[in-house]
């Protein structure tokens, strides 16, 4: 798993920078080992809340510059009109969600003449966070915050600081380590002007090459996110336009943000305890439909179970529960020596039902451990009494249930909610 983040994090050179790397990374099998979801772009296949919208209240017009060429020739704006209400017009926040590979020339654009805005990802549960990167379609901004919350917006931790001028902006040193709130530093790597299109601005949960066990409590804390929020402070022009002429004669509607890609590189949160992930409770998938969504609720292994395998499941609760060792390997699993595993309820004899039962009336085994052997072994018992009392002519077939296993019992019928 740590392996899987070291790559994700180390691919990420800014020079060739390719999402596509992050698709290889293939997941481990849980199969004796830490484990984990795939990465992917948190913010596909949901909301992305902004301030304004370009023409959100009818036809806008707005014009921008493309790159200027080798030569830094600058060309002419380009003017067009946004419409937020026309598809063909429009560029809503969604534009910044797609997928940055099918529709790579989607955008979301502000309201002319905004001073500042706010793009913010709420996330319907906790996952990992382990970096961003944003492509915008207007000159970066001259200053720029990013913030995450854990706890669905009630608190917010400062990440980092983006300036073109840092102690202009923000009153920071330029680089140095917990200058700003919460020790976030500033940079002014991604805040020049250059280039006025497809410019970006990146983000790194952990720093290169880090070893920290991301299942363990220090790397929870760093990656762990519910919402992220981006705040554009300030925007500035492309310098083509002090060298256009037209521009010179007249105010050319320029002032705007504009983002190509909103990235929001991570994975579903399991503990390292799963390797697949389904809709979390409260997910509500917009409308662009996308195959490609994080989901937030996981498939649990390792005896495992709770929406992000932070509990063992009944039967399994002979150890306390441990996150995997992401730096190790080691799965940690919850595990159980009472031979209620081997018990089924098809092939239960009376012995091993006794047994079991004996069992369950042992010291050190959890009560959720010895209500669900109950539910097993007593159904077992039930079953049993009923079929030696039967008379052996009685030839109605029976309605059969499907065998009540402690691998079906594992996780599918117990709350969703814990703590
Ligand atoms: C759009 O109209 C609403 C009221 O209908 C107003 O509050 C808002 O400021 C307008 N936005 C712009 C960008 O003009
Ligand atoms: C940054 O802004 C300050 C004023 O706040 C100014 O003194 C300084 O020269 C600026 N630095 C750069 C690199 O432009
Ligand atoms: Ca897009």
């Amino acid at each position: 798993m740590l392996v899987l983040f070291v790559i994700g994090v180390a691919m990420l050179s800014d020079a060739g920078l390719s999402v596509e790397v992050f698709r290889a990374g293939v997941a481990p099998r849980c199969e004796s080992r830490a484990c984990n979801p795939r990465m992917g772009n948190l913010a596909l296949g949901r909301r992305v809340l902004t301030q304004t919208v370009c023409g959100n209240n009818g036809t806008e017009l707005y014009c921008s510059y493309s790159d200027p060429n080798t030569n830094l020739a600058c060309s002419a704006a380009k003017c067009a009109k946004c419409n937020a209400g026309l598809p063909l017009l429009s560029h809503l926040a969604s534009g910044m969600s797609d997928s940055s590979f099918r529709h790579p020339n989607t955008w979301w654009q502000s309201a002319e003449g905004v001073e500042s805005e706010t793009v913010q990802l709420d996330l319907e549960a906790e996952f990992y966070f382990t970096h961003l990167i944003v492509v915008f379609r207007s000159p970066r901004p001259a200053a720029m915050t990013l913030e995450r919350s854990q706890d669905f917006g009630r608190t917010w931790k400062m990440l980092q600081y983006y300036a073109s001028n840092c102690s202009a902006a923000f009153g920071l040193e330029e680089g140095k380590a917990g200058g700003g709130q919460d020790g976030a530093s500033c940079t002014s790597k991604y805040s020049a002007a250059y280039p006025c299109n497809r410019g970006e601005v990146i983000y790194r949960t952990l720093p290169k090459w880090e070893s920290l066990d991301p299942f363990g409590e220090e790397g929870q804390q760093q990656l762990r996110v519910t919402n992220v929020r981006i705040r554009l402070l300030k925007h500035q022009p492309c310098p083509c336009q002090a060298k256009d002429l037209a521009s010179a004669h007249e105010a050319l509607p320029t002032q705007h943000f504009a983002i190509y890609d909103l990235i929001v590189k991570g994975s579903c949160f399991c503990n390292g305890h799963a390797e697949q992930c389904v809709p979390a409770p409260g997910y509500q998938p917009i409308r662009d439909r996308t195959n490609h969504v994080v989901h937030g609720k996981c498939v649990c292994r390792h005896n495992t179970a709770g929406d992000h395998c932070e509990r063992c499941a009944p039967l399994y609760n002979d150890r306390p529960w441990q996150p995997a060792d992401g730096l190790t390997g080691a799965p940690q699993e919850c595990r159980t020596d009472v031979s209620i595993s081997s018990l089924s309820h098809q092939s239960a004899s009376v012995t091993d039902t006794l047994r079991a039962a004996t069992l369950i009336g042992r010291r050190g085994v959890s009560l959720a451990s010895k209500a669900a052997a109950c539910a097993t072994v007593c159904t077992t018992l039930k079953d049993v009494s009923v079929r030696d009392a039967k008379p052996a002519s009685t030839e109605t077939p029976s309605v059969r249930r499907p065998p009540l296993t402690p691998a079906n019992v594992r996780y599918d019928h117990t709350p969703t909610h814990s703590s």
